[in-house]
């Protein structure tokens, strides 16, 4: 097989890049090792930043966004027992929108299946080969048999564990990595929000955050050592671990129910520079890992995806290389603004286990600092809607 663009990884990443393509009339097929309802499965991401919305719409799949997303124009952070808004809308002018990662993902899969644009499943092996030559080549096995697909460009959208960074060749790499002594257990269930905006909160023992996905399912999250286990925490023990970390109104209108999902994410912040090897370019988890806290990860994917598709539209239709020479540095400038602020948001509202009194008296004047301040809610504000693309 013979295209333009391979694409490794159905992700949000790969999907998305793979509809800015289509519509720009550059061929594209996507390996992905799992099956289509193993990447519907994952419960990831909630907030879209309004350039991941605006990137939604270019691709011509937000028409079900815009009915069901909610737009969320502030958000509240909760310590020592109270909880002090942060008018997002007021300060910036922007809002944020609630719409999972998995509704994300099953639109562009529907748009892409609708234009019968390929996408190949449930392809083993996947094998990158020859991207700093001129005959980049793409190999996978599927149902025992052998098939290569040769192509132009390769983008590595596969996520963090793919096969695509790792097939960099050895030295060219550096990679920026810290990992977080703790992660997140997340439950997502069939009832109502807590609040109608999203409650992070910061306690003696640990982090708590209240989202959702619609006005009648919940999605939250309470900081666990990383050496917890998921198998160890009935719904009861969630909903009242949860309940002890939110203020006295939150916890007494929290409504329960039997959860849907439950899993533990670490929490890690990563960089690989650069993002570039010949004709093989790398793009969302794939390059870079956020800390969920800043609700950064999708909306970096989507913008590295925004990155990449203007620059091969640009070498395609205009013969010009240059956006692609540019990519990775422009990715990266981005990236490390997003690192640096969920490492933040982290650091803020995380309790560490090595944290001595010094260091938690610090945190909470930081965080007191912050509510009594416009110039740091704006500053806080201004990250968390997204900076410029
Ligand atoms: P993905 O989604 O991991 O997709 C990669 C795809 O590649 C496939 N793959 C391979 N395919 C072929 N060959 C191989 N060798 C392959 N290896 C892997 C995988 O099967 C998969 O289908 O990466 P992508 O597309 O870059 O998307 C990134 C986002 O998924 C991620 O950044 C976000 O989910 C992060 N994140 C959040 N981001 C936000 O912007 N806002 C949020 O509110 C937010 N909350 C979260 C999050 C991530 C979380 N977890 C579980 C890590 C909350 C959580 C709990
Ligand atoms: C989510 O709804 O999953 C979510 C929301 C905000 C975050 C992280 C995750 O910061």
């Amino acid at each position: 097989m013979r295209t333009q663009v391979a694409i490794i990884g159905a992700g949000p990443a790969g999907l998305l890049l793979g509809q800015l393509l289509s519509r720009a009339g550059i061929d594209n097929v996507i390996v992905e090792q799992r099956s289509p309802e193993y990447v519907l499965g994952r419960i990831r991401a909630g907030i879209l930043e309004s350039v991941t919305v605006d990137a939604l719409e270019r691709a011509g799949v937000a028409a079900r966004l815009h009915d069901e997303g909610l737009p969320h124009e502030g958000i509240e952070l909760s310590f020592n027992g109270q909880r002090h808004r942060i008018d997002v809308h007021a300060l910036t002018g922007r809002r944020v929108t609630v719409y999972g990662q998995t509704e994300v993902t099953r639109d562009l899969m529907a748009a892409r299946q609708a234009g019968g644009i390929p996408t190949i499943y449930g392809a083993e092996d996947v094998s990158l080969h020859d991207f700093d030559g001129t005959r980049p080549l793409v190999r996978y096995r599927k149902d025992g048999i052998t098939h290569e697909i040769q192509c132009d460009y390769i983008a590595g959208c596969d996520g963090f564990h793919g096969v695509s960074r790792q097939s960099a060749p050895a030295g060219s790499t550096k990679l920026f990595e810290r990992v977080y002594p703790f992660g997140w257990l997340g439950i997502l269930s069939d009832t109502p929000p807590v609040s109608e905006e999203l409650i992070y909160a910061g306690h003696e023992r640990g982090f708590a955050l209240c989202s959702m996905r619609s006005r009648t399912r919940s999605r939250y999250y309470v900081q666990v050592p990383s050496s917890e286990r998921v198998e160890d925490w009935s719904d009861e023990r969630f909903w009242d671990e949860l309940r002890s970390r939110l203020d006295t109104q939150a916890a007494e209108s929290l409504v329960t129910g039997p959860s849907i999902e439950k899993s533990i994410a670490p929490l890690r912040s990563f960089v690989c520079e650069p993002m570039r090897f010949g004709s093989l370019f790398l793009a969302g988890d794939a390059a870079h890992i956020v800390p969920p806290t800043g609700a950064k990860g999708l909306n970096l994917a989507a913008s590295d995806v925004l990155y990449l598709a203007d620059a091969l539209i640009e070498r395609y239709q205009k013969n010009d290389p240059r956006e692609l020479d540019s990519y990775s540095e422009k990715c990266l400038r981005r990236i490390w603004k997003a690192e640096r602020f969920s490492w933040w948001m982290t650091s803020l509202l995380h309790r560490f286990p090595d944290a001595d009194a010094f260091s938690v008296r610090i945190q909470q004047a930081e965080l007191g600092y912050l509510v009594g301040s416009e110039a740091a809610c704006r500053a806080l504000a201004e990250n968390y809607v997204g900076l410029p693309y």
